[in-house]
């Protein structure tokens, strides 16, 4: 009783932190990692295999009633599923599911559940579905890592439209946010690349290594980390040949995955190449790693002077005249880092667009299609050093968090107010006054970044200190003294200090004409491809507002005057309009403990966590408030049928007519809309169907009677 009670954390009676503490604790050592907030989910993660996926539990969550069962993610996706068809309630048709929660929380597994769920609930063309759920294990191939927070961290966030035409999947769209490209040519203490070289490494072939020129993980200066143990060995082939199979699958060419694994090939070649100073001014490639540059420049497909031309200067033309400038040592490595940051961001590109196209629905234009939408971004993220990437991360994060006050507090009691409905006012920590700080035009932190990344002789130092000028004082801003180009941002989940080294770059994010005519030239079609577009894209019809991210086109334009921060806040506020547009299903990710350890909950971090998510105010809202809230027309137009009348009017009084034949209690009457508990939205469908089986049964009755009578 004690735990079914439970269940829901809007029915706790006596409500505080305490409690609110005690309840989740006690249920995650009964292995109830799930929990409702009335119509929202907390989940903690188990950091343990826990047998609640299995076929006969997606069976029970398939129309389901909510209270029934015990709270589960299949749960949502059913909820999500019934409320696109319009089984539930009147609202926008279209769904979106928000997962949230900091690194290592469980949104990436969150949303892998909840792909394959509604993929069981919409059974119909079983090869689109497995096509579509092929495209995770891709996508985390190319886009996870491991950092010290979680060993399968997405490295970039993705938003995903799954399309249907009536109850049957016709299509999905991956948008992806953002990739941390500059993973590929770094990696702090304890982290790792990209999952996919450590995957290619070791479960390629012994002759195709031969082929594809490819040694030892040992070897690359880009990876760190090793195979530690066969079993690691045996889990990255195996991982390699799931890869290899949701190419297949998905539907990549063999010539097309070979031109891939060849740049990557091509990628680990370049990061070897070293640099020393040659007798005159200028570089020259070190004796040892000669070897690397006729490596690389064989399997980027490009001859070797030209691609040594670009690793050591660069080339200008000023008044028509061409000049050129020779790299000192730093210039040279960075010259190599970023052509190898470039050509991983366009081959992820490539896959997340191929994907696309292939997946893209096969229905007449003009075909009516509704969505669930599952966002699965980056979380929160505080590490030892926090640079551009957590930055935009964090930002991302801040975003939606604000999303959730503003559907849950802010609409909400906006609504209570308009409508007359009696009310005590429930505070929330309003994370607006950060957001501004970083979006406000001309003065936030990203608008003086494109500001400073404009000016060639400016510094991070110089960024610093505009920001210092600023923001000192502001309350979610902190100076930090001394040289270094620090400073600390008060986030809503806690305090962060950024380290603007290498910010401007990132912000550019420029490469050099030279290099994109370099691999426009390649050999290798894939790489010609890949750079050709960008010319295409550019110089000509450059859209003034930058596009989402969201094919290799639009990532292409990620090249040119669009700094990255504006693509960035250009693509968030793409996203959160379409968000807004939908009706919003949400899961709040809890991480029990730092230590990635089962059975083990850590009372301050998830107290923390809470906190910072504002989940007591959201029980609390749950609790007291109303979270649907249909107008008397849309309200008359579904539940008309109750009193077997299509006629009604579609007004106040039949709405009252129409409740007043229930036993419903609890609920409010507004000005111009109904005010209802989150579970009368389920009372009200098993009325339906209840009488929905009446007829059925009286219609069957009929038509025995009348066979008896002849
Ligand atoms: P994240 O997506 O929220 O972090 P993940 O979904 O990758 O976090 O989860 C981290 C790890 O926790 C997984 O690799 C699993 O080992 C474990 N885990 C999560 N959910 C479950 C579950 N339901 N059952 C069993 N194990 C689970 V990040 O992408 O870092 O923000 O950027
Ligand atoms: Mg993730």
């Amino acid at each position: 009783m004690e735990g079914a009670l439970q269940d829901d954390l809007a029915t706790l009676s006596e409500l505080n932190e305490e409690t609110l503490l005690r309840s989740l604790s006690h249920r995650f050592s009964r292995n109830q990692i799930y929990t409702y907030i009335g119509d929202i989910l907390v989940a903690l993660n188990p950091f343990k295999y826990l047998p609640l996926y299995e076929k006969e539990v997606s069976e029970q969550y398939k129309w389901h009633e909510k209270s029934a069962l015990p709270p589960h993610i299949f749960a949502v996706a059913d909820r999500a599923y019934q409320s696109m068809l319009g089984r539930l309630a009147a609202g926008p048709k279209n769904q979106c599911i928000v997962i949230s929660g900091e690194s290592g929380a469980g949104k990436t597994e969150s949303t892998k559940l909840l792909l394959r769920q509604i993929m069981e609930l919409c059974k119909a063309n079983s090869q689109l579905e497995q096509q579509i759920l092929q495209v995770n294990p891709l996508l985390e191939a190319f886009g996870n890592a491991q950092t010290v927070m979680n060993d399968n961290s997405s490295r970039f966030g993705k938003y995903i439209q799954l399309r249907f035409f009536h109850t049957s999947v016709k299509g999905a769209k991956i948008n992806e946010y953002l990739l941390e490209k500059s993973r590929v040519v770094h990696q702090d203490e304890g982290e790792r690349n990209f999952h996919i070289f450590y995957c290619m490494l070791a479960g390629i072939s012994k002759e195709d290594k031969e082929i594809y020129g490819l040694l030892d993980p040992l070897q690359y200066r880009y990876l760190s980390g090793r195979y530690n143990s066969d079993d690691m060995l045996t889990h990255w082939s195996t991982k390699y040949r799931e890869v290899c199979n949701a190419m297949d699958m998905v539907g990549f060419e063999e010539q097309e995955k070979v031109d891939m694994l060849t740049i990557l090939a091509g990628i680990l070649s370049l990061g070897n190449i070293a640099f020393e100073p040659t007798d005159s001014d200028g570089m020259k490639v070190t004796e040892m790693s000669v070897g690397w540059l006729k490596a690389a420049a064989g399997q980027f497909g490009v001859k070797e002077e030209e691609l040594l031309k670009s690793l050591t200067c660069t080339m200008s033309v000023t008044r028509g005249e061409a000049i050129q400038r020779l790299h000192n040592q730093q210039q040279a490595e960075d010259a190599r880092d970023s052509i190898a940051k470039v050509a991983y961001g366009r081959i992820f590109g490539w896959i997340v667009s191929k994907v696309n196209e292939l997946l893209a629905p096969k229905v007449d234009p003009d075909v009516e299609l509704s969505e669930i939408g599952i966002l699965d971004i980056f979380g929160f993220e505080n590490f030892a050093v926090n640079r551009f990437e957590q930055l935009c991360i964090n930002l991302a994060n801040e975003q939606l968090q604000f999303f959730f006050n503003h559907h849950i507090f802010l609409m909400e009691q906006k609504e209570y107010k308009e409508e007359g409905i009696e009310w005590e006012v429930i505070s929330f920590k309003d994370n607006k006054p950060i957001l501004d700080l970083f979006l406000t035009k001309p003065i936030g932190i990203l608008s003086l970044l494109d500001e400073q990344s404009a000016f060639p002789q400016a510094t991070n130092r110089d960024f610093v200190d505009k920001l210092n000028n600023k923001f000192k004082g502001t309350p979610h801003y902190e100076v930090v003294q001394g040289f270094n180009p620090l400073f600390t941002v008060i986030h809503y989940a806690g305090k962060v200090q950024y380290n603007a080294g290498g910010f401007l770059e990132k912000n550019r994010d420029t490469i050099p004409a030279s290099i994109r005519g370099m691999f426009i030239n390649s050999v290798t079609p894939l790489l010609s491809v890949l750079f050709a577009a960008t010319i295409s894209r550019t110089g000509t019809l450059m859209p003034r507002k930058a596009k989402m991210m969201e094919s290799v086109d639009d990532n292409f334009n990620s090249t040119r005057k669009q700094s990255v921060a504006a693509q960035f806040k250009h693509s968030l506020g793409v996203l959160m309009e379409k968000m807004f547009a939908a009706s919003p299903h949400f899961i709040r990710c809890v991480k029990p403990n730092s230590s990635k350890l089962p059975d083990l909950l850590d009372d301050k971090l998830v107290m923390a966590q809470l906190r910072y998510n504002g989940l007591l105010e959201t029980v609390r809202i749950r609790r007291d408030g109303f979270s649907w809230r249909p107008s008397f027309a849309e309200f008359a137009e579904r539940y008309n049928i109750l009193l077997l009348n299509p006629d009604l009017p579609l007004n106040k009084e039949s709405c009252m007519s129409i409740l007043n034949s229930t036993e419903f209690k609890g609920w409010k009457c507004g000005s111009s809309r109904l005010f209802f508990k989150y579970w009368h939205q389920e009372e009200l469908a098993r009325l339906l169907e209840r009488l929905g089986r009446a007829t059925i049964i009286l219609q069957k009755n009929y038509r025995s009677v009348r066979c008896r009578r002849r």
